[in-house]
């Protein structure tokens, strides 16, 4: 499947403004979600990974009990496309924040 262009630093900072958890770091799209315990960090990865096969968009991420460490780029494209920014926006609404 064809992957969008990557967008130029002032594309990726005008659209940070619209997700102000989120950071760039290492030329990826950042953050991190708490949740009170393992079995709420656990579900909302997977209702993620539904959504990203949906998407066919899928995040690098850890997880650490309540801790989920999300870096978002798009491999295809070698950088941060506006991909990266649908699915961190479905991240945040899923996460309730
Ligand atoms: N996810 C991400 N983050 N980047 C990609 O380039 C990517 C993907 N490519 N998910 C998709 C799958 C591609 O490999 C499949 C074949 O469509």
């Amino acid at each position: 499947m064809s992957r969008p262009p990557r967008l130029a630093d002032a594309e990726i900072s005008a659209r940070l403004a619209g997700l102000p958890r989120w950071t760039i770091a290492g030329g990826k799209l950042r953050r991190e979600f708490q949740f009170s315990d393992f079995s709420e960090a656990f579900g909302f990865m997977a209702r993620v990974a539904l959504a990203a096969e949906k998407l066919d968009h899928h995040p690098d991420w850890s997880n650490v009990w309540n801790r989920v460490t999300v870096e978002l780029s798009t491999h295809d494209a070698g950088g941060i496309t506006e991909l990266d920014f649908e699915l961190a926006t479905v991240m945040d609404r899923l996460a309730g924040r």
